[in-house]
């Protein structure tokens, strides 16, 4: 074997050896189950950060829920659940205790912590403005340890198993990050020796264990940099230039709506109204659901056994929603429609055709 060959076989063994490091073991508190909170409203928000970053004093100030805030680190011991009204739907604001380094493998309270953010819809990763930039990464760290991606898709991998036949492998890109051979070396590290498998994305090998594992959970995260007070007008300016990052200070109460406003542009949250044939829709009391969402889960929205029975249904959408609308449509799979102009809005006639 030549020496590019061993390099290879060792880098496949490597990124298998990260992976299994990041699974939970039996030590550390097996998988973990999260706080017992009950999930209302449209969508649930989750609040992680280290201790005494202010993220019980941002749930007190954008929810009428009060949560113990103080000074001393720990103060929360618990999650405690409020809720955002906003535009008409209700967002539930999760606060969390504090975690710290290690919280993955089970340290202080952070199994539980980190397991309960794995229900949310978005995650808000609360950072204190005054401290080094060293934090960020190390709790992206702990929410990598457990299998959440944050801010990135899944990777575009076909990846089926099969009983017999070898491995197929396939790709539509050209790999620069990984390679056939590695990919190979780590499926028989896994004992996979018969499979399909089709790439569409210049994906790493770490990803593409992600993949193989299957469990990992991709979500949406603000980065949310609090106590703005406290620092110089430069450094402020230069932390609200960085990606996904919004700066407040919850004390002197700076930029806490417009925090709200990009928590509502992350959720994408869309809001269908009902009417009564001939009626104006009530605009006052919107089904709230994730962008992407079908038919069926507008049924499911009135009621459970609504979908079953639906046979057709008129929609109106305002101009620029169409092309969102008409994606959403098709993963219906009992939908044919046909789009109507109407004045100022769009019309759609879906019907059931089977
Ligand atoms: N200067 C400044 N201090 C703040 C701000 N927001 C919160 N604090 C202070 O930070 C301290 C911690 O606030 P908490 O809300 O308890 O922090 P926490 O993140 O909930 O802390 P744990 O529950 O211990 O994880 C309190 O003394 C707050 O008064 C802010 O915007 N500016
Ligand atoms: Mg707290």
């Amino acid at each position: 074997m030549g020496i590019i060959e061993k390099i290879k076989e060792i880098e496949a063994k490597l990124a298998r050896y990260r992976a299994q490091l990041l699974e939970p073991t039996a030590k550390s508190g097996g998988a973990g189950t999260g706080f017992d909170v009950q999930k209302s409203g449209d969508a649930r928000v989750a609040l992680i950060g280290f201790p005494s970053v202010g993220k019980s004093t941002l749930l007190s100030k954008a929810t009428h829920t009060a949560s113990e805030a103080a000074a001393y680190e720990f103060t929360t011991l618990t999650a405690i659940p409020g809720v955002i009204e906003y535009k008409g739907a209700r967002i539930q604001l999760l606060d969390l205790p504090g975690i710290v380094e290690g919280a993955s493998q089970g340290r202080g309270r952070g199994r539980q912590v980190v397991s309960t953010a794995k229900t949310a819809d978005l995650i808000l990763i609360m950072l204190d403005a005054t401290k080094s930039e060293e934090q960020k990464r190390l709790l992206e760290l702990e929410l990598d340890a457990v299998g959440i991606r944050l801010n990135k898709t899944k990777p575009d991998v076909v990846f089926k198993r099969k009983t017999t036949g070898g491995i197929t492998f396939n790709t539509t890109v050209k790999l620069t990050k990984t390679d056939e051979k590695t990919i190979r070396t780590i499926l028989a590290g896994y004992k996979l020796h018969n499979c399909d498998i089709m790439i569409r994305e210049d994906i790493t090998t770490d990803e593409f264990i992600d993949v193989l594992i299957g469990t990992r959970k991709y979500m949406p995260c603000l980065y949310v940099y609090n106590k703005i007070d406290s620092i110089s007008l430069e450094q402020v300016d230069k932390l609200a230039h960085e990606p996904k990052t919004v700066v407040i200070s919850c004390e002197m109460d700076l930029n806490l709506d417009y925090l709200i406003d990009r928590i509502w542009d992350e959720l994408s949250l869309v809001k269908i109204y009902t009417k009564k044939r001939g009626a104006q829709p009530d605009l006052s009391d919107p089904i709230c659901l994730r962008k992407g969402a079908t038919i069926e889960d507008v049924c499911n929205g009135i009621h459970r056994s609504l979908a079953a029975n639906f046979r057709y249904g008129l929609i109106w959408v305002k101009y620029g929603y169409l092309a969102n609308l008409a994606n959403s449509l098709h993963t219906h799979r009992r939908s044919a429609y046909h789009i109507k102009y109407k004045t100022k809005t769009w019309c759609l006639s879906l019907q059931n055709d089977c």
